[in-house]
């Protein structure tokens, strides 16, 4: 028998390599830190925060899986989930930024762009010095990216683009677009570009408003007769398989991103259930106290247990996206079911931005829906299940 560890049921540290103990150590001590002490004020406030992204490369926070010679960290997928869980333990809003980065724009560069677009892009992306962002999804083609309309004609030797996206992190400030078009030059068929900020024609502005992830900075991309040179195409991808294989990656990390929220939403309603006193003892004394902390510490322990797995299984290069299906939906749903739960046990001090934990509810709402929303997961699942597409 060993002691239980009510904050880590199953042993997840264990079975942890020192490398990853170490980048998690690290990560936690950046996000406690340089972002815990700013996330109230910049949520409320909405502001924007490029500056983070140099301080997060210089931390090794950004490509943690893209090989050390184009500046990344080259560990693996679990060592990249185990940031995305001290990131978002502070803010959703701050690991988006880093997701993006990483997962949608460098990895996408790395695995199908040319050498020369790795050597150009990688390095600075790695250590923040550019920021970039992902257009897939347009106003008019969410959860059905086949619908988009954005297309890219021959130009000479290049391209001619033209189409908008929208709901784009990151955009308003970034150096380096990837985006995803129709291309007539490829018999209609979808092709990633890299366009870099300043190209005539090409803007970002920003939505302003938005009452959840505040703060993380989103926008739109407007392309107007954006020129670009044969070498802004990826070279080495053709179809939606492209983007999706971006988005297993940002959507396993989210799986553990989510984790991490919930993590702070469970020990935040403990703390307060042990030193909040009524009816003459403490509230963590009551049942009903008792069984949502319960229930919190065992669904946390088993989305975890379930992320490692899955992986474990990326780095063995033996995953399946409906794995990632599972536990992106799973995990952000539990999550946000917990920070629910957390806000109503902290009373009214739980609406107050001071005890965070309704800022990680109203967060939680955009990663339930962004990266596939919950019941776009369920419909890739009950595919799987039946062979039959629902969507
Ligand atoms: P479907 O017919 O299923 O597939 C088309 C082609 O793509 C391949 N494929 C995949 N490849 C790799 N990984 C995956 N997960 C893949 N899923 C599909 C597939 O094999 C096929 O290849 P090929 O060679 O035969 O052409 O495509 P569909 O059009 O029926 O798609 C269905 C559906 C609903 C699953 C898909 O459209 C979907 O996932 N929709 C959700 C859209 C979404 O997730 N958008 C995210 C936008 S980015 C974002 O939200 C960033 S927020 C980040 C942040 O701030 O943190
Ligand atoms: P819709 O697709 O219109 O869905 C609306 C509702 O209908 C949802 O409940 C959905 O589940 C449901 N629905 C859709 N289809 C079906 C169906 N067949 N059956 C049953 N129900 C269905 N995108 C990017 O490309 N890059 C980014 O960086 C990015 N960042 C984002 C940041 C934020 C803050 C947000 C909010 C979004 C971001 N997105 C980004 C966009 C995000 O991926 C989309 O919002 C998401 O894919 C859903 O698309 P939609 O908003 O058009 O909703």
């Amino acid at each position: 028998m060993v002691p239980f560890a009510w904050d880590d049921p199953f042993g997840i540290d264990d079975q942890l390599t020192d490398e990853e103990r170490m980048i998690r150590d690290s990560a936690r001590g950046f996000a406690q830190s340089e972002l815990q002490p700013r996330v109230i004020e910049a949520f409320s406030k909405e502001i924007d925060a490029p500056e983070l992204f140099p301080l997060m490369g210089r931390a090794g926070l950004l490509g943690a899986t893209i090989p050390e010679e184009y500046g990344g960290a080259g560990a693996g997928y679990v060592a990249y989930g185990l940031i995305a869980r001290e990131i978002e333990r502070v803010d959703s809003g701050y690991r988006s930024m880093a997701s993006v980065q990483s997962s949608l724009v460098m990895y996408p560069i790395h695995a199908y762009g040319s050498e020369e677009q790795r050597r150009k892009y990688l390095p600075g992306l790695a250590s923040g010095e550019l920021i970039g962002c992902f257009g897939l999804t347009e106003p008019d083609a969410g959860s059905d990216p086949s619908g988009m309309k954005t297309v890219a004609k021959k130009d000479g030797d290049g391209y001619v683009l033209n189409g908008s996206k929208t709901w784009i992190s990151n955009s308003p400030f970034a150096d380096v677009f990837v985006v995803w078009a129709k291309s007539e030059a490829h018999g209609g068929g979808i092709r990633g570009f890299v366009l870099d900020k300043g190209t005539k024609g090409l803007s970002a502005p920003k939505i302003e408003g938005k009452i959840s992830l505040r703060a993380s900075t989103t926008g739109m991309i407007v392309m107007d007769d954006v020129h670009v040179g044969a070498d802004a195409l990826l070279p080495d991808v053709q179809g939606l398989k492209g983007p999706f294989g971006c988005l297993n990656r940002a959507r396993y990390g989210i799986s553990w991103g989510a984790m991490g929220a919930a993590e702070f939403c469970f020990h935040a309603a403990r703390q307060y259930g042990l030193d909040r006193h009524q009816f003459d003892r403490p509230l963590a004394a009551t049942q009903l106290f008792q069984k949502k902390y319960a229930d919190m510490m065992t669904d946390i322990a088993l989305g975890l247990q379930a992320s490692l797995r899955v992986g474990r299984l990326m780095d063995e290069g033996r995953f399946a996206p409906e794995m990632i299906s599972i536990v992106k939906r799973n995990n952000v749903g539990k999550a946000l079911d917990i920070a629910r739960v957390a806000r109503d046990m902290h009373g009214g001090n739980g609406i107050s931005e001071e005890y965070q934990v309704i800022r990680h509810m109203v967060n939680l709402e955009t990663v339930n829906t962004y990266e596939g929303t919950a019941d776009v997961h369920a419909l890739i699942l009950g595919r799987a299940v039946t062979g039959i597409a629902a969507f």
